[in-house]
């Protein structure tokens, strides 16, 4: 990482984890005993758009209190320290950017932004009036920007996040399961294109077999000592 010019990091929840905010997968994705992988779909708003919202609105909550954490700061401190930097995320939380990070790419949209579902306009959750539905002046019913399964995820952002991939010197993969495509496919492309592949997480992932190195341990704690190393 010394020789680093150029860094690319993903993150998924876990990165936000020791803010407070629950993960996906496992215990800490059950809200109300519903599997918060079901109710991110279109589907699921569809059919019940009151649970969704409700859901949405639950973490909407929660993450406004949050602060980011010692693992989001580390990496403020890594765009700082290197040459050119590029964060790819798949949360929704904004601790990224609240942090300081600057390159932030949002892979799967903002919790805090709504989208009209006939007009396609976007705007700030604080502008929606919930009785019970949010609604544009259009009268089209507003859901979360968000990207939900088997949506297509932002063309630009991907593009984007490819394009510098493509000639990084390291990757670091941080707080993700590593099963939601096409996030779960950065490792494979960042090996295909030569780039050097760290993961951190807490456990072995269908990705650790890819990279070149796992780091088991809390991102609040590993991450910071990677910058510390760096710094010296
Ligand atoms: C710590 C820690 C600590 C904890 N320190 N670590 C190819 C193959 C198979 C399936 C597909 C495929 N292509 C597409 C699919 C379908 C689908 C998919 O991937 N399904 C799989 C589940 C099988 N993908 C899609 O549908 C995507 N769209 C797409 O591909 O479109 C194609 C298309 C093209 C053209 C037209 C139309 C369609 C979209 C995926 C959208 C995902 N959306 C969500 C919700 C976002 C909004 C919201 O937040 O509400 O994104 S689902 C959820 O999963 C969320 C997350 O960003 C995402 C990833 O989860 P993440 O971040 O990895 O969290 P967890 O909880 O899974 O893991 C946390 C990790 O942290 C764990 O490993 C812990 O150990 C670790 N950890 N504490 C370090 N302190
Ligand atoms: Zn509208």
């Amino acid at each position: 990482m010394k020789d680093s010019k150029k860094i690319f990091v993903l993150t998924g929840a876990g990165i936000s984890a020791e803010s407070g905010i629950p993960t996906f997968r496992g215990k800490d994705g059950l809200w109300k005993n519903y599997s918060a992988t079901d109710l991110a779909t279109p589907e699921a708003f569809n059919r019940n758009p009151e649970l969704v919202w409700e859901w949405y609105r639950w973490r909407q909550d929660l993450i406004t209190r949050a602060k980011p954490n010692p693992a989001h700061f580390a990496l403020v401190e890594l765009e700082n320290l290197s040459e050119s930097f590029l964060l790819l995320t798949q949360n929704v939380d904004n601790l990224h950017q609240c942090a300081g990070s600057k390159n932030v790419l949002e892979l799967h949209g903002n919790i805090f932004r709504t989208r009209c579902l006939k007009c396609g306009s976007i705007d700030k959750i604080d502008n929606a009036v919930f009785k019970p539905l949010p609604h544009c002046p259009c009268g089209g019913l507003l859901r979360p920007d968000v990207v939900w399964f088997g949506e297509a995820i932002p063309y630009d952002v991907w593009t984007k996040a490819l394009k510098f991939l493509n000639s990084a010197d390291v990757a670091i993969i941080c707080g993700t399961s590593g099963v939601v495509w096409p996030a779960a496919a950065i490792p494979e492309i960042a090996k295909n294109c030569g780039v050097k592949t760290i993961e951190i997480n807490l456990e072995l992932t269908p990705i650790s077999p890819i990279v070149d190195i796992s780091i088991l341990g809390p991102a609040g704690k590993i991450l910071p000592e990677i910058v510390k190393l760096l710094r010296h």
